[in-house]
């Protein structure tokens, strides 16, 4: 693999907002944030005090950091809502707990920088709401899918019904829901749950990697990435047109565009070139 960009390792004091987030590890790797899921005795199960630290973390990102990578500490991602917290909800605190959810995993897709998430063991139930709301995806090939929500007289409350059939398609979700099906890591990849699969202990170094990659690119062009790109794709095709000549426009104008395109009219930037 590539070795990263110089500075890139150069590792950062956090500021003291996100310091303070004790169910998160939260280290600062040059332009680069890696946020850790930091629960590895409750398999990062998410309570409500994690969903609402990812909520704080996501919203208080430093103005130097232009990509995060999400892993979970110990042997799993992450095994979904925290069980044991579910109380006796009335069904207008139900809904407040799901929205809270939304809330929090909306600020990281739709948030300022992308984000490629680290996926190894279980990705289960809110687990795999979490990294559907990533931007990429690479597991480890320790890694499996599941949706036990079914099993366990639930239903998904953490946007999976919205982001996860975006991904695998409605068909492939409901089989999951209803039958309890697990996918592997292997599968995984191929239905499109993850862009990239490396064996067990390389998803660090993968994702830091493109994380890099994706923090040099010129902001607006990520910015158009993560914000226009998924909201044309649910557009009909005449105003998805429309909007991506609106936002190609807007990127080209960029002095960030301009200053690329001489770079490589004047031969110093890299040519596109095989894997
Ligand atoms: C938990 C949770 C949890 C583990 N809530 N405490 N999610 C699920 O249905 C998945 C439930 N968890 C599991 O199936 C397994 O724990 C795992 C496959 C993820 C991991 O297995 P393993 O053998 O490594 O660990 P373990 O021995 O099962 O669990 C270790 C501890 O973590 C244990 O606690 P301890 O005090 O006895 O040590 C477990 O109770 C605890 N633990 N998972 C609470 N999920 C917005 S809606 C979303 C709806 C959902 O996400 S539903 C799916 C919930």
């Amino acid at each position: 693999m590539t070795s990263l960009a110089p500075g890139a390792d150069r590792v950062a004091p956090l500021p003291a907002v996100l310091a303070a987030l004790d169910l998160l590890r939260i280290e600062s790797v040059g332009a680069v944030l890696h946020i850790r899921l930091n629960r590895p005795a409750k398999r990062n199960a998410i309570n409500d005090a994690l969903v609402a630290q990812l909520h704080t973390a996501f919203v208080n990102l430093p103005e130097a950091v232009r990509a995060v990578v999400l892993s979970g500490e110990g042997e799993h991602f992450c095994a979904g809502l925290d069980l044991s917290e579910l109380s006796e909800r009335s069904a207008a605190e139900g809904m407040a707990h799901s929205r809270s959810w939304h809330a929090a995993f909306d600020q990281v897709q739709r948030g300022r920088v992308p984000v490629v998430a680290v996926l190894h063991g279980a990705v289960v139930g809110g687990g795999l709401e979490l990294a559907s709301a990533c931007h990429v995806r690479v597991a480890e090939s320790s890694a499996y899918y599941a949706l036990p929500e079914g099993q366990r007289g639930l239903f998904v409350g953490g946007g999976g019904s919205a982001r996860i059939p975006r991904l695998i398609g409605v068909a492939r979700m409901t089989d999951m829901m209803l039958t309890g099906r697990v996918y592997d890591a292997k599968e995984g990849l191929a239905v499109g749950l993850s862009q990239y699969l490396v064996d067990v202990g390389g998803g660090m170094e993968k994702a830091l990697w493109l994380a890099q990659r994706i923090a040099a690119n010129a902001p607006l062009s990520n910015f158009a990435v993560m914000h226009a790109l998924p909201r044309i794709a649910d557009m009909g095709q005449d105003e998805g047109l429309f909007t991506e000549s609106l936002m190609a426009a807007i990127a080209q104008g960029d002095e960030g565009a301009k200053s690329r395109m001489r770079d490589f009219l004047e031969g110093k930037a890299g040519k596109v070139t095989k894997g």
